[in-house]
């Protein structure tokens, strides 16, 4: 009997010669023996790995590979006893060696390489023109040049499971998701997946500084030593590209929006090219930012006028050089005009024409302009809200076809909760990316807990009702402009040297999503967590279900506790760490939080209604009149669009003061809930991960603590109202909270 099923089907076994079945059995009981070694080694592997002490440290991100239970593990090795794929191609190498890892991980050890198609269990990976492919007629073509199919299929020579793309970086794509099935356990026997990205560019924005200082960054050093580069290539890049490249980002930005020119300079470049290189083969584009002075800084021109000749050959020339060195090189992103930044406004020049002189130096090497839409000025006067939609409406059509506009998704700056930005839907000529920031600037930085997947969602799920109803910001990022227009969206990362790569163990689901959603901004932020809370913690849903249910309620939590209610950028000068709705003495009135919350005597919240400024009005009609009517108004978005007075009473009962109060206290009973589900799972996940999360909520429960204490010291000396019957009074006075200094909160300068 066991021999029986060792050789398989009877009728090919009575076709044989004897010499051929000794052949056989020799084979087929090699094969058992090593079948036996590797439950083995799975089983010893399963006990280091899943044995609570194990120090995990979280640099392994969401490809852990953690080895399956031995009975889960027999039901998929028969699949993968041998690959075939050309490892001559490296993107198609880089896809082996991951499936050399991740399988030697889950099953106990890889699979064999094979030249061939030999028998049934085996894994083929291939682009649409390879000859293994023909006769089956797959339906790759509508797929477009990224996506990829996974199916079991019968090959001539055996039954197996192809990953096919109709590029490399499609196959590539293809083997990370085959991977996440597997380390999510889903059944393999009949597989039949077709994906493909919603937007052509998929970017991290680096705010990373030349000297390795990260802008905002909480998670130790910028990756790129630029001292050892070219010469040595850290490991760790090879990393995170696989990271990326698992998640299906294909485009990083290495350096700052506040640019430094000297990245255009020879010297960097070869280190550029370095990093590139290694990239490349995760199907990984690199960027850079391009300093609008560059021309002055680094070219030794007297002017960086976008229409002046000179300038426009310097760029030109630029340009070449870069391609000269990476030929592949992507394009630059562009902060021009805002916050200090140089820009064509300098030389009475419009946005669209900085741009598009940049376009034309990267065109004729298929390079494309990323510019920033975060331009507010410090000579307007107009509501910080409305400044953007100003300037860039009446560019609409007047950029190159290789220029896209970056835009926040909302008006002011990456808040805990913002309304989408009105220039989404409103500008149908002009190819628009989301930018949205991952690393949480204004949440708390690292410590604090808060899945940003659900704070996507909510703006990509938003009606713009432009040109029509269900013309969602992700249906508006996902249709192109004309045929072949760009799309694409972009993260601002929230990565550095820390061994857990994010600052935190729960940031990195913030990084995870961010692919996931640039790649389909219609996915769900629930369906997302559940992979990354399986992938990274544990695929029991015992462990991953209260995971899930944390990261699900942790940034309304957030919100309340910081900026309940509509309220935004209470946060304190400069560093963002920490509450100061009282600041209200800053050079320009758009950098104080009184500028944004208006509270007096009489009420709280921002006039943005035709009544006060309007900023409503740029936002299409249905849209205007449901957020500027006092009936509709959703209460979560109440004073970012009216000033209210304290006892106005709330549709949903009580006065708007009661109820401010209330959720600074469900803020912070959403943070006890988190430690609590917490805390059920002592034990049950790796120690060192466990306690490094069960700190970070104490720290967080403290700090949100501070956020109400200090926010309602603070509205209750304008308000002068008493707080609601069984809401605690801050412990302390207001000037307690006023004279708090947090000197190590990082992110902002040296
Ligand atoms: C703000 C950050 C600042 C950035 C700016 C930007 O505080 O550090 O330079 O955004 O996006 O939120 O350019």
């Amino acid at each position: 009997m066991v021999l029986h099923r060792l050789l398989g089907s009877g009728t090919t076994w009575r076709l044989l010669q004897p010499s051929q079945r000794r052949q056989r059995i020799a084979r087929q009981e090699s094969e058992a023996v090593w079948r036996s070694i590797r439950s083995i080694i799975a089983v010893l592997l399963a006990l280091i790995f899943a044995a609570p002490g194990h120090a995990e440290t979280g640099y392994d991100l969401w490809l852990r590979y953690a080895p399956l239970a031995p009975s889960q593990a027999q039901r998929y090795a028969p699949h993968f006893r041998y690959l075939v794929a050309d490892t001559t191609r490296p993107t198609l190498a880089a896809a082996v060696q991951e499936l050399d890892r991740g399988l030697g991980r889950m099953l106990g050890s890889p699979p064999a390489h094979a030249g061939a198609v030999q028998g049934n269990g085996g894994i083929v990976l291939a682009t649409a023109d390879s000859p293994l492919l023909s006769g089956l007629d797959l339906p790759l073509a509508p797929l477009g040049r990224e996506g990829f199919l996974i199916r079991s299929v019968a090959m001539p020579g055996g039954r197996v499971i192809l990953v096919a793309g109709n590029s490399d970086a499609g196959v590539l794509y293809g083997t990370f998701r085959l991977l996440r099935l597997l380390q999510l356990q889903q059944p393999i026997d009949a597989l039949a997946v077709a994906d493909a990205p919603k937007l052509q560019l998929r970017v991290l924005d680096h705010w990373d500084n030349l000297d390795r200082y990260v802008e905002r960054g909480y998670a130790g050093q910028s990756l790129w030593d630029w001292q050892k580069l070219p010469g040595y290539t850290d490991p760790r890049y090879t990393d995170y590209a696989r990271a990326n490249a698992s998640i299906g980002i294909n485009a990083t930005v290495l350096n700052n929006v506040n640019a430094n020119a000297d990245i255009l300079t020879a010297p960097y470049l070869q280190k550029v090219k370095a990093l590139a290189g290694v990239f490349r083969p995760y199907g990984i584009r690199v960027y850079l930012t391009a300093r609008f002075s560059a021309p002055i800084e680094i070219g030794g021109l007297k002017t960086a006028d976008p229409l002046d000749p000179a300038v426009r050959a310097w760029w030109k020339a630029k340009a070449d050089e870069i391609y000269a060195v990476i030929p592949d090189f992507g394009g630059f992103l562009v902060k021009a005009n805002s916050e200090g930044q140089p820009g064509p406004s300098d030389y009475k020049r419009s946005h669209a024409d900085g741009a598009n002189m940049l376009a034309d130096a990267l065109a004729p090497h298929g390079g494309v302009v990323m510019w920033r839409a975060f331009v507010y000025s410090e000579h307007n006067d107009a509501d910080r809200h409305k400044q953007a939609s100003e300037e860039f409406v009446p560019l609409d059509g007047k950029f190159r076809d290789n220029v896209l506009l970056q835009v926040k998704n909302g008006a002011i700056d990456f808040q805990p909760r913002e309304p989408f930005h009105p220039l989404f839907g409103a500008m149908p000529k002009t190819p628009l990316m989301l930018e949205v920031q991952i690393t949480k600037e204004y949440l708390g930085f690292a410590t604090h807990l808060a899945y940003l997947g659900t704070m996507w969602e909510e703006v990509l799920e938003s009606d713009t009702f432009r040109p029509r109803a269900g013309s969602t910001v992700a249906k508006v990022l996902e249709t192109p402009v004309a045929p072949r227009a760009l799309t694409g969206m972009a993260g601002v990362a929230n990565i550095g040297t820390d061994i857990n790569w994010s600052g935190s163990q729960f940031d990195q689901a913030n990084w995870y999503a961010y692919g996931r959603l640039a790649w389909d901004p219609d996915a769900r932020a629930v369906d997302i967590a559940r992979d990354w809370a399986r992938l990274t913690w544990s695929a029991d849903s015992a462990i991953a279900d209260p995971i899930v249910a944390m990261m699900m309620e942790s940034r309304e939590a957030v919100v309340n506790y910081m900026t309940p209610l509509g309220l935004g950028h209470l946060m304190a000068t400069g560093h963002h760490y920490g509450p100061a709705p009282w600041v209200s003495d800053l050079a320009r009135p758009e950098w104080n939080p009184a500028y944004y919350h208006r509270a007096d005597a009489n009420g709280i919240g921002f006039d943005r209604t035709p009544t006060g400024t309007n900023a409503l009005g740029q936002y299409a009609p249905e849209v205007a009149k449901r957020w500027g009517d006092l009936k509709t108004v959703p209460d979560r978005l109440l004073l970012w669009f009216h000033h209210v007075p304290w006892d106005y009473r709330m549709r949903s009962g009580g006065t708007l003061w009661d109820r401010l109060v209330a959720q600074y206290d469900a803020g912070i009973t959403t943070v006890e809930d988190m430690q609590r589900r917490w805390s059920t799972l002592d034990g049950k996940i790796d120690a060192r991960r466990w306690a490094e999360v069960r700190d970070f909520l104490a720290i967080q429960r403290q700090e949100a603590q501070w956020w109400r204490d200090a926010s309602i010291a603070y509205w209750q000396s304008v308000s002068h109202r008493p707080l609601p019957a069984g809401h605690l009074p801050p412990p302390h006075p207001l000037g307690y909270y006023q004279a708090i200094r947090t000197p190590h909160a990082p992110g902002n300068g040296k």
